[in-house]
């Protein structure tokens, strides 16, 4: 008998919804994935049980000696996966990472610049109910309004004028490619100091289809759970000249013990990710990213910057007169779960917005591919052209849960490739 089924059913219960929800829709939330059964396993394991305040070697607690093995393969693995001077895998989230970075490189009231949340950018990039914004003085840039992409001619300037301490790149709604050596040169001509947050393209950087900003960046921060495929959790790349100050930033400055479960389950990703098989699966996501692009624009939707180089992209609905919240409502009734996103320019309210952000990381992870992208097209549009109607939006959820039943998350062959990976790679 189950455990937690025997004591707690009520929550056992709510665990098997959710594992229903997760295997029964389409999930296009680009910021999400379905990681492997060997990180859930090290994640789920008895290292929850452990205090390692400090770093391999130098712990404020006895009965270490395994965590410190943990985490010197996790360091070690982060470093060959990204070519990085230097890691730091102790931080929980992308927040933390990026207040790490901040509180390592600058003091209150320094002057940051980073993208615009509502052109794409992130909370911590600088906006003005975060921390980021509150405790140094942020400058945003935005993208074109023609190109809706990055005008680095026009980001220079700003620079020039507005002299910041600390130079942020990465997004979490932009579709194309990121110049990081372009932004790295402009943050040298100009004496600021460079971070490139790498949260949702880590896994298509990792695979070398995205530019690799360690070479440009003092700092890169991400997340290990998104394209990257790991565990819920953060990470710091740096040149060795920082290491001292990002570990100490981290420890003690803003993160008490480590999770050193979530560090192991960090280290399979990362020993994951250095397969072909992995650099396979980013490629997909990329070819059925624009695949749905295509379908979609064969049916009359506008994407913002015109397409994609990653993982994602932005609809702009505001001539579809459905706006993003109820377009993300509506899909949810379908069975397809999208989040509204702010298109450049928006002029409706964040909480509304005139968007939906589609991405393919987690349906590409069940194993769903280009042929199946003109399926899942064809839903969203009916969806968003039945808003209203609920019976429609019932019938397209059964035909959702009848597809996804044939793209099982948790049973399929390229699961089997990973525990192959695995024995070739980490068993000794
Ligand atoms: N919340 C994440 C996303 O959805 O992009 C960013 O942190």
């Amino acid at each position: 008998m189950n455990s937690l089924k025997m004591h707690d059913p009520i929550l056992f219960s709510l665990l098997e919804k959710e594992a229903a929800r997760q295997e029964g829709e389409l999930n296009l939330i680009a910021s999400e994935n379905y990681t492997w059964p060997e990180v859930l396993q090290a994640n789920a394991s008895l290292l929850t049980n452990k205090y390692a305040e400090g770093y391999p070697g130098k712990r404020y607690y006895g009965g270490c000696t395994f965590v410190d093995e943990v985490e010197t393969i996790a360091i070690e693995r982060a470093k060959e996966l990204f070519a990085a001077e230097h890691a730091n895998v102790q931080p929980h989230a992308g927040s933390q990472a990026n207040m790490a970075v901040y509180f390592a490189a600058l003091q209150p009231g320094d002057t940051i610049m980073g993208l615009s949340l509502s052109h794409g950018g992130h909370l911590t990039h600088g906006h003005s109910v975060n921390f980021s914004g509150t405790q140094y003085k942020s400058i945003s840039y935005g993208v074109d309004k023609e190109t809706e992409c990055i005008d680095y001619d026009n980001l220079e300037r700003m620079v020039e004028e507005h002299k910041p301490r600390l130079l942020v790149a990465g997004a979490s709604a932009y579709s194309r490619t990121l110049d990081f050596k372009r932004l790295g040169h402009i943050a040298k001509a100009h004496g600021t100091l460079f971070m490139a947050d790498i949260a949702h393209i880590a896994g298509l950087v990792a695979a070398k289809l995205h530019p690799n900003p360690t070479e440009y960046a003092d700092f890169v921060t991400s997340t290990t759970h998104k394209t990257l495929r790991g565990p819920r959790g953060g990470l710091i790349l740096s040149k060795n000249e920082y290491a001292e100050k990002i570990d100490r930033a981290i420890m003690p400055g803003t993160q008490g013990g480590p999770f050193m479960h979530t560090i192991a389950a960090k280290a399979v990703a990362f020993a994951i990710a250095l397969t072909p098989e992995f650099k396979a699966y980013q490629k997909r996501i990329l070819e059925n990213a624009q695949a749905l692009v295509t379908e979609l624009k064969n049916r009359h939707y506008r994407i913002v910057a015109d397409g994609t180089d990653n993982h994602l992209f932005i609809v702009d609905l505001s001539s579809k007169g459905i706006t993003g919240r109820a377009a993300e409502a509506a899909l949810e009734k379908a069975g397809i779960a999208v989040s509204r996103s702010c298109i450049p320019h928006d002029t409706q309210k964040p909480w509304i917005t005139s968007g939906i952000r589609i991405g393919t990381p987690a349906i590409t992870a069940r194993g769903m591919n280009v042929p199946e992208m003109a399926t899942v097209a064809e839903w969203i549009d009916q969806a968003l052209l039945n808003a209203e109607d609920d019976k429609k939006l019932r019938a397209i959820k059964q035909e959702v849960e009848h597809f996804c039943a044939l793209f099982p998350i948790y049973t399929q062959p390229h699961h089997m490739s990973a525990q192959t990976v695995l024995d070739k790679q980490l068993v000794p």
